[in-house]
């Protein structure tokens, strides 16, 4: 183990390759402690009295966990100590979270402290979701303007996995790498080198429970899934669905497959049910870098402009023959 790269030393080489000033490598380190003390606060669970429900609803009308109350708050204290970010929005929080005294906070964190909170209770892994954005020249951290901005800006992005094992995914715009926890030593170290999506799969994921809403491109592809080799795909499938966002793009990201939380009947409306700017555009910046697709069935997510912090927005991603065929499904829709 301790020939292995830590996360750290990781960041600290990154700095060097783009002639960064170390602030860019101080902010993660913010992100990393925070998402240790998460992993200590989730592991602990029942021992400390941290499962079930917090009382209290959050912005999106959802009843809160105490960990997602106690993520939450992590996230915030933590990020804000290091002084790099000018301001950040959490999926717990109606508005955007300004950092006072953040001079020369040049940064904006975007985060879902603790996404599957509803597998929490009955211990089935949950994680947390970040994406990290420049504050544009003259925008005031104040504003949730100065967070809308398309996915192709985001700086950097990943995700912590509180499974059996803890481990942080990570991009920063030149490819995916995942490090796992030493709880011993409190390092992450670097234990999945240059992640990618294999482009073929026999694996999806999508709540079957949802078929009556499904619009036809969709009901198409997973009937053809369904029909196994008899079928018009040649081949058997397999299907996953664990509600756990981080849960299910990890293992993508390992073994391939395609994740979908697609429009319909019933969520169109609302514009799907993940949310872009902390769900959907950092977990499409990850899939994108380990050459996998992200879309919403008819756009790139990363290229849409947001309208609205807490925006929801239909998701298909992961292995970019099967996505690129769902696409084409769509298409075939008009
Ligand atoms: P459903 C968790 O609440 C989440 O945001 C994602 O992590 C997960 O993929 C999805 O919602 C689960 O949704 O409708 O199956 O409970």
């Amino acid at each position: 183990m301790y020939r292995r790269t830590t996360l750290s030393h990781n960041l600290l080489d990154e700095q060097r390759r783009l002639g960064g000033s170390g602030s860019f490598t101080a902010l993660m380190t913010d992100i990393l402690t925070a998402c240790k003390m998460v992993a200590h606060e989730v592991n602990q669970g029942a021992l400390v009295g941290n499962l079930g429900v917090a009382g209290s609803e959050n912005v999106q009308g959802e009843e809160q966990k105490k960990l997602d109350v106690l993520a939450n708050d992590i996230f915030l204290h933590m990020n804000a100590l290091g002084g790099n970010y000018a301001g950040m929005a959490s999926e717990e929080l109606e508005d955007v979270h300004a950092v006072k005294g953040s001079a020369d906070g040049r940064y904006l964190l975007l985060f879902d402290p603790l996404d599957g909170s509803s597998n929490i209770d009955i211990n089935i892994s949950v994680g947390s979701i970040f994406s990290i954005l420049r504050l544009p020249d003259g925008a005031s951290p104040n504003s949730a303007d100065a967070f809308l901005q398309p996915g192709v800006k985001q700086v950097a992005a990943g995700y912590a996995l509180y499974g059996s094992s803890t481990m942080l995914v990570l991009t920063t715009g030149n490819g995916v790498h995942g490090y796992t926890l030493n709880r011993d030593v409190g390092m992450f170290f670097l234990t999945h080198r240059n992640m990618t999506v294999p482009a073929d799969t026999k694996e999806f994921a999508i709540n079957a429970s949802r078929m009556r809403f499904w619009e036809p491109p969709v009901r198409r592809y997973v009937d053809e899934c369904l029909a196994g080799k008899e079928g018009p795909r040649g081949k058997d499938f397999n299907m996953r669905w664990v509600a756990s966002m981080v849960a299910e793009v990890h293992r993508i990201l390992v073994r391939g497959g395609v994740f979908m939380y697609p429009a319909d009947a019933e969520n169109k409306a609302k514009g799907g049910k993940l949310r872009l700017m902390y769900e959907a555009n950092p977990m499409a910046f990850i899939i994108e870098q380990a050459g996998g697709m992200a879309t919403t069935g008819t756009q790139r997510i990363m290229e849409l402009q947001p309208t609205g912090l807490h925006q929801r927005v239909p998701v298909i991603l992961g292995s970019r023959n099967e996505v690129e065929r769902i696409v084409q499904y769509h298409g075939d829709k008009k």
